[in-house]
């Protein structure tokens, strides 16, 4: 039987298949076997052991499109980053962190800002100016107030969705209204295996409709760099890309070298100062490391 994983928790998948429905699994033979450890949203082949008890083991994981690390997911066709506008207040450093992350997982990215419900419209503008800047799609929500979904659910369509950022800033709560007509069938799931818990412990697939799907993760506080050369740094943050080629020196970082078309961008306000001085940050942790 074929199967999907929409949620996996101490050691027991839950493997959604046509013909039966939800199967809570285990995947012994795969850990003996080559020690692939299976992830939510991967498709997977399975052994009934009870109908009656709906439980079965994985047998096998199909070849996958691709496998992110944080969140640990796999399949996504792209990723939407959650921020709140205020409580919790946005902290761009981490965003810039994730952004980064995706690119470098070669995973699109569109970029939410929440609880627009609760900051001026200035304020909301200066953020979405920002990214919408650097070329990420910016969609401006208020779960509260039931704004910016239907933009929402237009991004989302046809594809699968990976919905992650800082922890209450509204993930579930959006995640609750675009659910539509399924919301009934994946409440009923959630119920069975969640206990009525509030806040998010375990990535779960929601289906929005036969080919729409999205995945609910657990918030983040912080965010590790992943390992990269120096040089690397600056193509996972595309809007460096227009003025590099202005820099006198080839493999320029844009730092403290002279005549450097990112920092002259960055004096003319073209590259945002928020931005910079994440990547210069960045830049001195990948530096920091490589020193051990
Ligand atoms: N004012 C306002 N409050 C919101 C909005 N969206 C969500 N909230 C509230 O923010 C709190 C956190 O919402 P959740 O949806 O649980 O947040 P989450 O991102 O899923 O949090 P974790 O599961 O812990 O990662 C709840 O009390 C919501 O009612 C919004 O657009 N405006
Ligand atoms: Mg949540
Ligand atoms: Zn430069």
């Amino acid at each position: 039987m074929q199967g999907k994983i929409i949620k996996g928790i101490a050691g027991f998948y839950y493997v959604y298949t046509k013909e039966l429905g939800l199967l809570e699994c285990k995947a012994k033979g795969i850990f003996r076997k080559d020690k692939r450890k299976p992830l939510v949203g991967d498709n997977v082949c399975v052994e009934l052991i009870s109908r009656e008890d709906r439980t079965g083991n994985i047998t096998e994981i199909q070849q996958r499109d691709n496998a992110l690390i944080r969140p640990a997911v796999a399949n996504v066709d792209q990723a939407l980053v959650i921020f709140a506008a205020a409580r919790p207040k946005p902290n761009f450093n981490l965003l810039d962190r994730f952004l980064l992350t995706m690119e470098y997982q070669q995973v699109h990215t569109v970029i939410c800002f929440n609880k627009i419900d609760m900051v001026s419209r200035e304020e909301i503008d200066d953020m979405a100016d920002i990214y919408d800047a650097c070329g990420y799609p910016v969609i401006l929500t208020s779960a509260r107030d039931n704004r910016g979904v239907e933009e929402m659910l237009a991004l989302l369509k046809k594809k699968t969705t990976v919905v992650a950022g800082p922890s209450g800033v509204g993930k579930s709560s959006l995640v609750n209204l675009i659910q539509g007509d399924t919301k009934m069938e994946t409440r009923a799931v959630s119920e069975k295996i969640q206990r009525g818990r509030h806040t998010t412990r375990h990535s779960q697939m929601i289906p929005i409709d036969s080919d729409t799907f999205i995945l609910d993760t657990p918030g983040f506080s912080s965010l590790n760099v992943p390992d990269m050369e120096e040089v690397e740094l600056q193509t996972f943050f595309p809007e460096f890309a227009k003025y590099e080629p202005v820099c006198r020196f080839q493999g320029c970082l844009h730092l403290k070298e002279p005549d450097c078309g990112v920092k002259q961008a960055l004096e003319e306000g073209k590259i945002s100062a928020g931005r910079y001085e994440n990547y210069r940050q960045i830049m001195e942790e990948i530096r920091g490391r490589k020193k051990y």
